[in-house]
This record gives C-alpha cells, structure tokens and sequence, in this order.
C-alpha cells in the first residue's frame, strides 16, 4: 500500500521522520507530561501528610489524593510517554511510516477519554481504593470504566507499534535485523500484551460487580490476577526505560551496546520469568501454596533479576567503550569524568541507570526474598522500594530522554537552560530521598498506606523509635526536593514546547544535540564488541559488594526480630 503521508529528513540524525508519527509522538507526550504533573502535586500531598509535623490533608483526602497520585504518575504518565516510545523506536527508527495512523488517533483518545473518566471518580471522592483497588473495597463504576477504556487504548497503540514493524519488513526500509533500542520496545509491546489481557479479565468482572451484575468478586483470585497485570506492567516500564537509556547513551556519545546479542539475550528474560515474579506480591496470602511461593520468589525472580544485571553492566560498559573510543582513556575512570554531565540527556540517563540499579534493584531482590520480606511485609518499605524503580528510575529516564524529544521531534530550543542543567540532579537527590527515607522508615516498621503513624485514637498504641520519626520528615523535605525538580522539569519542557525557538537546520548545525554518528548508532544493528572495561568492572564490583552486604544485613535483622533460642 502507497502511503501519502510525508516525511522530513532529521538534520542531526539523518532520519527520516514521518509527519503523521511526530504529531502523535508529540500528544502523547505532552499528554503525559500533563499527568505526572498533577500525579506529582498529589504525591506532594501525600508526602506532606505522611510528615508527622505537618500532616496538612484530613485522612478521606489522602486517601483520596494516594488513589489520584497512584493512577495518575504510575498509569498514565508512564503509560502516555510509553506509547511515544513504542511509536519513535518502530517508526522513527526503522524510517517507516506508521501503519494505522487513525487507530492510532483513536487509540490515544480513548486513552485520553479514560484517564479522564477515572480522575474525576477519583476527584469525586467515591473511588478512594487506592493503587491496587483490592477487592471488596468498591470504587464508582466509571472508575473501573475509565481504566478499561484506558486500557484498551493503550492495546490498540501497542497494535499499530506491531503494525508498524510489519510494514518496515514489507517495504524493506531497513536492512539486516532490528536496532536494540527497537527490540527493547518489542519486548515492552509483547509483555504490554499480557499485562492488559490480565487487566481486562480482572478489571471487566469487577467494573460489572461495581453495577450490582456480578454479586461477589473473591478477594485472593483478584490479587492473584491483579497482580498478572500489576507486577507486568513493571516490567514494560523496565524495558522500556532501558530501551530509553540505550537511546539516549547512542544519542549522546555515539554509544553501542556491548554485544547486541547479549542485549537481547537480557530482554528476552525479562519475558520469560518477570511475570512469575509478581508471586512477591502474594506472600502473605492464605490459600497460595508454599511450594509455589518459594518457587517463584526464587528461582523465577532470579532469573528475572538476570536480565536487569546484565543491562546494567552493558549500559555503563557502553558508555566506557564510546568514551575511551573517542580518546578519553585516561585511567579506570577518565572516561567516566570526561562524560558529557552537563547535558541534563546524560546526566539523567547517568543518575538513572546508577539508582535504578543501587536503590530499586538490590531493595527489590530484598522485598522479593520470601523470608526477608516479612520483615517490611506491606510497610512504607515497598513505596521506598519502588520509588526508587518507577521514579529515579523510569522517570527520571523518560525525562532524560525529553531533553533530547524537545529538539529533535519539536524541533524547539530548550529553554532556561540552566534550569535543564540542573533539573535531573534536583529531581534525581530529592528521588533518591524519598526511596531511601521510606526504606528506612519502612525497615522500622511504619506502614505503608496509613493516614497516621502515631495510631492517635487508637486504644492500644505502638511505640515507634524515634528514628522512625526522623525518617518520615527527611522524606517529607525528600519530597519538597524533587517536586521542585519536577517543577523545574515541566517549566522546561512545556516553555520550551510551546514558546521554544523553532530549530531550523542552521540552528542545529550550530548547535547540535546529537553526537556524530548518534543517529547510525541508535538505527543500527550492531555491536561494540570489546571487554576491555576496567572502570565498568570496578562499578559492578562494587554493586555486588553493597548488594551482598545489604542482603547479609537483613538476614540478620530478620533473626533478630525472630529469635530462636
Ligand atoms: C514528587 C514526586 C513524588 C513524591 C513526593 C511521591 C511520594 C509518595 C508517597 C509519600 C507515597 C505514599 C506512601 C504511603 O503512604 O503508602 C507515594 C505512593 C505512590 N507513588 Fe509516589 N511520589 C512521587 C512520584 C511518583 C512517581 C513519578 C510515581 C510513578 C511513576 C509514583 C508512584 C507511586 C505509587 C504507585 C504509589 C502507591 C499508591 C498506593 O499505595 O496506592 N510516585 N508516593
Ligand atoms: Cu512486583
């Protein structure tokens, strides 16, 4: 089939960008964007309350504000930004118009239409079930509604994203095999397929339950097949956001993965084993067998585990590579001084890859350890644990990668930028904040979810250390931190999209963003193909170091909570 749609040629990459894939990759982003900030200003409240000496929102508010920030940054911004990436890395990358553009219009209205219908259940105050919605808590139907319009919008994106590959082989716009950074989106698409299948088979019945169709819903079923939908979904983030930082490392220092296969191989881990991992949201229910809990908590979750280890290794080994390929081979870490740090694409990507891997992945093996994991079991722990996945993490990633977005797909200057400079640090410490007090806090036994840590009007009181105190105000002011990295963020990009300079092609021969050879490296299939990496060596040294002590620490802490003699 002839396509009709037109395309211009990227000055700095030298791809081609159809008309018809921006306009959409620029919605859904702005979309998204949109979401994390008023996902975020909710999280602001809820931090704010959950600090013992300020405790600004009366307790139906923040349960209402916890539902609202939950379902706002975790499921529509990311999930908005995602289908931007799924559309670039088919489209873009294989320079291949999109196949299906009006689903694929359709499909970023309906996504649209239910983010709304479930904010203003929210807003209302009757679908206050927070994240998980756990059953027989009882949300208004157009809550379940808005998320399965969602939903099914999002499938239908993930479509045209398959589409789109399809169309590349068809009309052979690229040669050999796909780009990492496309197969990486391709295992996002794949797993985003069994997440909203187990989305739909849970969310249906209860959307139905909610109009008085269906008379009971039971409560360990929905967990279980909640939980097909909500640890998956984690792990499109992860794919996705590794895909994000393959792209920004290509992008920024002409970086190509170590070996591709290897890359690969990493991914198609995470397809096989991540989704038997969401046994670690299961632990403590009755009526699971211990067979199966042990099964999956282990021997699936490392293998899972696997796959992110060896992304994080082959991302900085990358990144050493490129640098000491382009001459900066001065000691172990010349390299790694010499990087680009005051590029905020960078710099974020940089502070991703190192706190994703430090504070959510050696937390989250903590949490996935069916003993060890009873000892922050549903405390403030887990919020610590995956803030430091879905935030320092993917968000930050995903806002790394805006830096790059503005310039390229706008064609728009960044604004203020000194701000830009500053942003990924500010947001990135204030994140780390949160992840690391809430931990702490979390390992002292506050829970999680809760309105009041002193147990106010409660007749039986529970003595916290003060410790558990200190922590939840470092969070607080934690939270104040990376809200003003997160305001900062959307000053920057919302000023630069809409009242940016225009980047015409002078503009980005004078100042380009890309570095030479950034477009062959992202668009390519195509490996490094060197070991020597003697400064990446001693950073995974050192992770396994930490991570084996921090292991140790609660092995130890757990027989103290429990003594046996
Ligand atoms: C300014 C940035 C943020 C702050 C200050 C913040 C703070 C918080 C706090 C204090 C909690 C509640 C802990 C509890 O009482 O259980 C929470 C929950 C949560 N946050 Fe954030 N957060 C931020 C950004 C994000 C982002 C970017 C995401 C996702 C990408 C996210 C996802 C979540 C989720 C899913 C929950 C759990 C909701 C629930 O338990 O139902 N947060 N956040
Ligand atoms: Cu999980």
């Amino acid at each position: 089939m002839a396509s009709n749609d037109t395309y211009r040629i990227c000055p700095e990459t030298g791809l081609k960008v159809f008309k018809t894939t921006e306009n959409l990759i620029k919605i859904n982003a702005v979309v998204a964007v949109v979401f994390l900030a008023i996902g975020g200003l909710f999280g602001l409240l809820v931090a704010l309350t959950r600090w013992p000496a300020l405790h600004i929102l009366p307790p139906d508010l923040f349960y209402l504000a916890l539902t609202a920030h939950g379902a706002d940054v975790l499921v529509f911004w990311i999930i908005f930004f995602e289908i931007a990436i799924l559309y670039f890395a088919s489209s873009v990358l294989l320079q291949c118009r999109l196949a299906a553009p009006k689903f694929a219009w359709g499909a970023f209205l309906l996504m649209l239409v239910g983010a709304l219908m479930a904010n203003v259940a929210v807003l209302q105050g009757e679908s206050s079930v927070m994240f998980t919605s756990y059953v027989p808590m009882k949300a208004a139907p157009h809550f379940y509604l808005g998320l399965i319009l969602f939903a099914v919008g999002a499938l239908i994106a993930v479509f045209c994203f398959f589409g789109t590959l399809v169309v590349a082989k068809q009309e052979k716009t690229y040669e050999g095999s796909v780009p990492l950074v496309t197969f990486g989106a391709v295992t996002a698409a794949i797993i985003a397929v069994y997440t909203i299948a187990s989305g739909a088979v849970i969310l249906v019945p209860t959307f139905l339950w909610s109009l008085d169709l269906i008379p009971e819903i039971d409560s360990v079923m929905y967990k279980v097949i909640w939980w097909g939908f909500g640890h998956s979904s984690q792990q499109i983030n992860v794919s996705a956001h590794v895909a994000v930082w393959y792209t920004i490392a290509a992008l920024t220092i002409g970086a190509k993965p170590l070996s591709e296969k290897v890359s690969r191989g990493a991914f198609l881990l995470y397809i096989l084993f991540l989704q038997l991992a969401s046994a670690h949201h299961l632990l403590v229910e009755p009526g699971i067998s211990s067979e199966w809990k042990v099964f999956n908590t282990s021997y699936a979750l490392y293998l899972a585990v696997l796959g992110s280890m060896i992304h994080g290794m082959s991302v900085p080994g990358a990144i050493e590579a490129a640098q000491r390929r382009r001459g900066f081979t001065q000691g172990v870490f010349g390299w790694l001084r010499k990087a680009p740090w005051g590029n905020p694409a960078f710099s974020g990507m940089a502070l991703s890859v190192v706190m994703f891997g430090f504070i959510g992945g050696i937390s989250g093996v903590v949490l996935g350890t069916e003993q060890i994991n009873l000892i922050m079991h549903n405390t403030i722990y887990v919020p610590g644990h995956f803030h430091a996945t879905v935030v320092t993490g993917t968000t930050l990633a995903f806002m790394a990668v805006s830096y790059l977005v503005v310039p390229l797909i706008f064609q728009k200057e960044i604004m203020f930028p000194k701000m830009a400079q500053w942003q990924p640090y500010l947001f990135g410490i204030g994140a780390l904040g949160i992840s690391f007090f809430m931990m702490g806090a979390g390992t002292l036994g506050v829970a999680r979810r809760h309105w009041d840590m002193t147990f106010g009007d409660a007749t039986l009181s529970f003595d916290y250390p003060p410790a558990a105190f200190l922590m939840m105000g470092l969070n607080g002011m934690s939270a104040v931190l990376a809200s003003i990295g997160g305001i900062m963020f959307i000053v920057v990009i919302v000023g630069s999209v809409f009242f940016g300079k225009h980047r015409d092609e002078a503009a980005c021969k004078a100042n380009p963003v890309v570095y030479t050879g950034g477009g062959e490296a992202v668009a390519n299939y195509g490996s490094e193909g060197t070991l020597k990496l003697p400064g990446t060596v001693a950073l995974v040294a050192v992770f396994f170091l930490s991570f084996v002590l921090y292991y140790f620490v609660n092995w130890k802490y757990l027989a103290e909570v429990w003594p046996l003699s």
